[in-house]
């Protein structure tokens, strides 16, 4: 075997330390930095997410901070989501699309203030993105990224871990809202967020020096409900039907094809990059969609690390492009980007390892 040779472009979480010390067995490269992947017990940490809480360093999610008088055109200019009553405290999930209208990231946004937001972003380089958009438009923006580095607290105890670190005023934030505050002296934000849809919250660290003691933290609180570490779970975000940007889509897709037309408001202002073509493309239709895939055969099976095709008597009608056992279903599931004719229930064939395996088609979410 080889293994991944370190470099300073593959930057360290300010987690990095802590993951270490809690025994992670694996990571990946996201946005250029080192995402932990699991502690050797997959099953485990699954079920821990599913019962208990699991603390994860997802400092990988870079945060892009906008400050001046031109923040807010500029964030509304990179999404077509309406932002206009988007106030301090706010986060919203948006979906960035280039001049084609072809996604680019699924960020989440957050309104520190009317001249300062934070994308907190998912794998591709936004501050480039950002910062071109900002030049070429003439505006009076800074796009900078500032030492932010989120921790996830996930599961049904997470809200009981979190309370018992910050107060119980946690438990009234409303998904997606944050507030900055300071636990021993470390300033960080805490918001009710997280890729999971077990709920939970993220801490936004605003200082990188102070990770290992956040992190520390947050463990001895939540000793009482056994937390213990994980990772954004493939698992569990496939049974939820969470979107992965980049593993799900490509280099064509469009937020209409990957079940994000809730975050697309075809009337917001003209200047607004991609509207064109996406309203285009609402009224043609998009060409594919995405749904859920059911594998024949109850042997569990491993995680995707490629696309697969589907096919239908031999024609390829589209890709599958994530799949993992499902411990709670018992069946190999997955997702399908797939041609628009191809309806829940069909019957299909994936070609894996040259090998065709029937399969069902469904809507998502499974659960
Ligand atoms: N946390 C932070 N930054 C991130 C992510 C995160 N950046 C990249 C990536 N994850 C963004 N992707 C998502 C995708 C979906 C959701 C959150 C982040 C999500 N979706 C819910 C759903 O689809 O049901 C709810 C969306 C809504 O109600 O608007 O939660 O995890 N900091």
């Amino acid at each position: 075997m080889f293994e991944i040779t370190p470099t300073t472009r593959l930057r360290r979480s300010p987690f990095f330390e802590a993951t270490v010390a809690e025994g992670v067995s694996g990571f990946s490269p996201y946005n250029h930095m080192l995402m932990p992947t699991g502690y050797g017990d997959p099953e485990g940490e699954y079920w821990r997410l599913i019962n208990g809480a699991s603390q994860w360093d997802v400092a990988v999610e870079r945060q892009v901070e906008l400050t001046g008088p031109d923040a807010g055109r500029l964030a509304q200019i990179l999404s077509p989501r309406d932002l206009t009553k988007c106030v301090p405290g706010q986060g919203k999930y948006v979906a960035l699309c280039n001049h084609a209208g072809t996604l680019i990231n699924d960020p989440i946004l957050l309104k520190l203030d009317d001249n300062r937001f934070w994308l907190s972003i998912a794998d591709s380089n936004i501050l480039f993105w950002a910062r071109a958009i900002a030049a070429e438009r003439g505006l009076n923006v800074a796009v900078i990224e500032p030492d932010v580095s989120p921790m996830a607290v996930q599961g049904p105890k997470a809200d009981d871990v979190v309370a018992a670190v910050f107060g119980d005023w946690v438990r009234d934030l409303k998904f997606f809202w944050f507030r900055e505050t300071q636990v021993e002296g470390i300033p960080v934000a805490v918001a009710r967020s997280g890729w999971s849809k077990q709920g939970g919250f993220e801490i936004y660290l605003m200082d990188g020096s102070k990770g290992t003691a956040l992190w520390n933290i947050v463990r001895e609180a939540g000793r009482s409900w056994e937390i213990g570490p994980g990772n954004p779970n493939p698992v569990e975000r496939i049974e939820s039907g969470l979107l992965s940007y980049g593993g799900d889509s490509d280099d064509t897709t469009n937020p209409f094809e990957v079940r994000l037309e809730r975050y697309v408001d075809l009337d917001v202002a003209d200047d607004v990059i991609g509207i064109h073509p996406l309203r285009r493309i609402r009224d043609e239709g998009p060409k594919r969609h995405q749904l859920g895939i059911t594998l024949d055969g109850d042997t569990p099976g491993g995680h995707h690390a490629s696309w697969y095709d589907i096919t239908v008597g031999g024609r390829k009608v589209g890709d599958m492009t994530c799949g993992t056992w499902s411990y709670r279903l018992g069946r190999n599931i997955g997702y399908a980007l797939i041609d628009r004719a191809c309806r829940p229930g069909d019957r299909v064939e994936v070609r894996k390892d040259g090998e065709a395996i029937g399969a069902t088609l469904s809507d998502l979410p499974f659960l």
